[in-house]
């Protein structure tokens, strides 16, 4: 890590706009970030934050074709909902901006001309798939197939995401196209590659040596890169939508969208400091960090990189690349084109002055070291149990107190006592630890901390019982422990900002703080005594039962739609004879009676009406389809000759006919028109 720096750019990964943002991205990439770029401007550092959207790239043009629009307005829909839930949720960038920006454009081209005069890469030609009925090459996401890794049957032609490795459409193992289904052909095409074996010794030496603190999953993933060997990467594709190769006979080819986004982060700080982004980014005491997924590595620690070297000039290579692990949601991963996820713009609607809450949940089940799951339970359990019993709680009797007792005006402290003395010491405790843990991108244990707090106030006011010592008459006691009370209350506001900026913007307001410092932190007197406090509005209000449940029904009810759309009808069986089909007696019955059978959650016994004069008994496993008042009465098919066999002590004779839906749902089979009972189906 570098030591003395004087400044921090931090980036964050620009996503596409093929949708808009859900909470993977939140936790992996924006909260973290945000956190840290709030927590460095606190503490007084030259600090910017730059992101901004990726706008090129397979999935954009899929997108637009799909809809039947141009992917300038698939970029232009996405880019705004993005932008603006971002905002909603306080994620301070100091620029959001996009890779279709004439600035974008014109700096990773002077950034590809200038690699190409330099001879930093390989031009080749290749065979590569092509569709002979859409008539174009197919890069990247235009092509699906098994992945020769994993064997998944549904991956891409640049990645697998069963199995996470990086592919090349050739690589994939029956190939189809994304347009037009056709099976491609090979065709050769000329392309340009970055030579990353040129690179490869710098890089080693760079990370493996010189970056041992960096996370260990992306320190073991860059290793098992180097140690697999590379291999020059194409950065050009046969596209229409990119940034055109700046190089004369280049028509009809656009610079891999993986070569022009991370230049991104450039063009936005040239954007946003048009004359001083240089020292931003190449002098050798400017630190910067990107904050990406982990899918993201490989790109942001070995291509970039490699790009940023064979510019020279001095361009600085990331500190660190905190990458974080995938959220998932209810037990499930994540997914757009599933649409399991929860999206940025609609919690803002959904909850609407609950950013913190999400901002809360999503790093408290940061997927720091591991993949982790986000649930609607789970995030009421924290609102309601954690930030409004034991933050809110503790603020809120603060204030309720100093109203009451000292009528809303800051009491002076007295002598100060053992206990008083420990808390103002486990104070500064939480304090050096909680910066530690910021430091170090620990942020989950850090929200601990920061919590740690409130934890603290809500202990000491409990052992200190204040309404007791005034009912006992000691004022000046009473006067001291609001005192502190308060005191913890201003660093519960400077502790939280970086993780929940609006309510601590609320805290501080209603304490009268006007400028918070991180240095001021754990200090005894960030208040002064006489400042009158204003009244303190709510800070989290419970969530109740019946928001969370509009969202898991949300849940359920996409996860019918999937399972409806992925159906595929069960393959016929083996033809059998006429004569198998003859020895099979199917008939109509009439439910006369049916129940539930005790202890058994799917069986339910019936006697059936089967023209006979005496009643037939089967038993069903259909009890989670229907209740058995709904079915008496009604007629069904059964198999009338199947051998009887004891279900649960009952004898069943014979099995009713049922059709399984492809949202679950389940049918019994009856007759179209009123049958008479025991009649035959042939
Ligand atoms: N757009 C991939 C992603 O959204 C890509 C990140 C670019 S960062 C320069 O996962
Ligand atoms: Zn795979």
């Amino acid at each position: 890590m570098k030591k003395d720096y004087k400044r921090t750019l931090i980036t964050t990964a620009l996503p596409y706009t093929n949708g808009p943002v859900h909470i993977g991205h939140l936790a992996g990439v924006y909260v973290p970030a945000d956190i840290y770029a709030r927590y460095l401007r606190l503490a007084g550092r030259d600090v910017v934050l730059i992101g901004g959207s990726d706008e090129h790239g397979v999935p954009i043009t899929l997108k637009a074709r799909a809809e039947g629009v141009t992917p300038q307005d698939i970029v232009d829909r996405y880019h705004k909902i993005i932008k603006d839930s971002f905002e909603g949720l306080g994620i301070s960038f100091d620029i959001y901006s996009r890779t279709t920006s004439d600035i974008h454009g014109a700096t990773a081209s002077e950034f590809f001309r200038r690699l190409y005069d330099n001879d930093q890469f390989i031009e080749q030609s290749s065979e590569q798939l092509y569709d002979p009925e859409a008539k174009q090459f197919l890069a990247d996401r235009y092509v699906t197939g098994e992945c020769p890794h994993c064997h998944n049957p549904k991956a891409y032609g640049d990645q697998c995401e069963a199995c996470g490795t990086s592919l090349n459409a050739t690589d994939l193992i029956n190939p189809k196209s994304t347009i037009s289904g056709a099976t491609p052909e090979l065709r050769p095409t000329r392309h340009w590659y970055l030579p990353l074996d040129r690179w490869e010794p710098r890089l080693r030496e760079w990370i493996l040596e010189g970056h041992k603190e960096w996370k260990t999953n992306v320190y073991g993933q860059c290793k098992s890169w180097l140690d697999m060997g590379l291999q020059p990467r194409a950065v050009s594709r046969d596209l229409s939508w990119g940034v055109p190769v700046p190089v004369e006979g280049a028509e009809g080819k656009v610079l891999y969208v993986w070569f022009d986004a991370p230049i991104g982060y450039i063009s936005n700080t040239k954007e946003l400091l048009p004359d001083t982004w240089e020292q931003w980014w190449k002098s050798d005491d400017t630190r910067i960090i990107n904050f990406i997924g982990k899918d993201n590595i490989v790109f942001h620690c070995i291509v970039f990189p490699a790009m940023l070297m064979a510019y020279g000039d001095n361009f600085q290579l990331p500190d660190n690349v905190p990458a974080n692990e995938f959220l998932n949601l209810e037990g499930d991963k994540i997914s757009t084109s599933r649409n399991w996820a929860v999206w940025l713009h609609e919690y803002l609607n959904d909850f609407p002055g609950k950013q913190d809450t999400l901002r809360y949940v999503l790093t408290a089940n940061a997927p720091e070291t591991k993949d982790n799951d986000f649930t609607w339970a789970d995030f009421q359990a924290r609102n309601n149990n954690e930030l409004a019993a034991i933050l809110g709680n503790f603020v809120n009797r603060v204030f309720v107190l100093t109203g009451n007792y000292f009528g809303g005006d800051v009491p002076a402290a007295g002598a100060l006592t053992d206990l008083d003395r420990e808390t103002l010491d486990e104070m500064v405790r939480l304090k050096v630890s909680l910066t530690e843990n910021i430091e170090t991108f620990h942020f989950r244990e850090a929200l601990k901390d920061a919590m740690g707090y409130a934890r603290l106030g809500n202990k000491y006011l409990q052992e200190c019982e204040p309404w007791k010592l005034w009912k006992a008459g000691d004022s000046e006691r009473v006067a001291t422990v609001l005192n502190i009370c308060l005191q913890i209350c201003a660093s519960i506001a400077i502790a939280t900002e970086p993780f929940m900026p609006f309510s601590s913007a609320k805290l501080a307001a209603a304490l009268g703080i006007k400028d918070m410092t991180w240095n001021d932190l754990a200090s005894a007197d960030i208040i002064p005594a006489g400042r009158h406090i204003e009244k303190l509005e709510i800070l989290f209000e419970k969530i109740d039962d019946e928001a969370i449940k509009a969202q898991t029904d949300r849940l359920e009810e996409i996860k019918r739609l999937n399972a409806v759309n992925a159906w595929q009808p069960a393959p016929v069986k083996p033809t059998i004879e006429m004569e198998a089909f003859e020895k099979l007696d199917l008939r109509v019955g009439t439910v006369l009676e049916c129940e539930r059978v005790k202890k058994a959650n799917k069986l339910l016994v019936f006697k059936i009406d089967d023209g006979t004069g005496k009643p037939r008994t089967i038993v069903s496993g259909i009890a989670e389809h229907y209740r058995p008042e709904q079915l008496v009465g009604k007629q069904v098919i059964f198999i009338a000759n199947l051998a009887p066999a004891k279900i649960r002590g009952i004898e069943s004779q014979g099995m009713i006919l049922s059709a399984l839906n492809a949202d679950g749902s389940l049918i019994v089979s009856a007759p179209s028109a009123k049958a008479t009972p025991g009649a035959q189906v042939l």
